[in-house]
């Protein structure tokens, strides 16, 4: 069953506070230039670009954990994005893309995005590809950098309250599977253990490859009839190809497994939404992350290398 046209909600935010350093705020302006929304209407899917979302000021009492960096601004990205997500989600054909920004974004997206899911009674599924799970609690982070986070927040690891804004909706962790996976702290480690995540690290991916693995996971997504949304990290990709991001960890997916991940998922018809997060323009190439990225997107929106029915061999 491959993908129905798709009425492509662009959400822009430039959040570069969760990050260690300075960049991912032109973020959303880079994947703009880069033809974002050209791309995807060349697929004959409509776009809307909503522009971009601004924090909404939130109390947050300071942390205990003193390394913890910028808490109040992350805890206002989350409140105002876990809206707008949950706003740009008002149809079925609705799909929304999270234009990042560093990926502390992911605590407003996959919460509420999962709370429009509940509301129409569709199991949610994430697909989190990045060379990390991002599993830190405020507790145990020692960069105090908050794009580490997200997950643990999402997927409902105590400590976030009082700090972080109530989750909208909570992330079954059974329901996450992690692909790319090749740098993972003590902490987040003992979390993983006991939560359920299927991850699939680099080395599986050497070993089997990215299409039994995918298939596995994309099997258990249809037999629920969920909805499956894509969060990925640029860090995802082998820092040869991607080098437009902070936290480059060498060992990741060539263009071909990212293509071949893409092209899986237009295939599988599940996607309802993505996250394009961490592309850091003022680190990138003349701008080639950014087009990759783009190009990512516009396979797993149904772009083929091949025009086959026109094609004769
Ligand atoms: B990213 C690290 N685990 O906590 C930490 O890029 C890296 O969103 C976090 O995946 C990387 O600072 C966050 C060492
Ligand atoms: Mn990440
Ligand atoms: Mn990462
Ligand atoms: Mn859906």
């Amino acid at each position: 069953s491959m993908m129905q046209r798709k009425q492509c909600r662009l959400i822009g935010v430039p959040v570069q506070d969760g990050a260690g350093r300075p960049g991912c705020e032109m973020g959303p302006s880079a994947f703009r230039a880069a033809g974002i929304a050209s791309a995807i209407r060349d697929l004959g899917h409509a776009v809307d670009d909503l522009g971009n979302i601004a924090p909404r000021p939130t109390a947050s009492k300071p942390h205990g954990n003193g390394t913890v960096k910028c808490l109040p601004e992350v805890a206002g990205w989350t409140s105002s994005l876990a809206e707008a997500a949950y706003s740009a989600f008002d149809a079925e054909d609705a799909f929304p893309v999270c234009l990042g920004g560093d990926h502390s974004l992911a605590a407003g997206s996959l919460t509420g995005l999962a709370r429009r899911a509940a509301e129409r009674q569709r199991e949610f599924f994430v697909l989190w590809l990045d060379a990390h799970p991002d599993l830190h609690t405020l507790d145990t982070t020692r960069s105090g950098n908050l794009h580490g986070v997200p997950m643990a927040y999402a997927t409902g690891q105590a400590g976030f309250e009082g700090y972080f804004p109530p989750a909208a909706a909570r992330i079954r962790p059974e329901n996450v599977c992690m692909l790319g996976i090749r740098s993972v702290d003590p902490a987040e480690q003992r979390i993983l253990e006991g939560a359920g995540i299927t991850v699939y690290d680099m080395r599986a991916i050497d070993e089997h490859g990215v299409v039994p693995l995918l298939r596995d996971f994309l099997a258990r997504v249809a037999a629920a009839n969920g909805h499956l949304h894509v969060s990925l990290d640029v860090d995802f990709l082998d820092p040869a190809i991607a080098p437009g991001v902070g936290t480059t960890v060498p060992g990741g997916a060539t263009f071909r497994e990212a293509h071949l991940v893409m092209e899986m998922l237009h295939d599988s018809g599940l996607v309802g939404s993505v996250d394009l997060v961490e592309l850091n323009p003022f680190l990138d190439e003349r701008g080639r992350t950014a087009i990759l990225m783009v190009d990512l997107l516009a396979s797993l929106l149904g772009r083929r290398v091949l025009d086959y029915p026109t094609r004769s061999f």
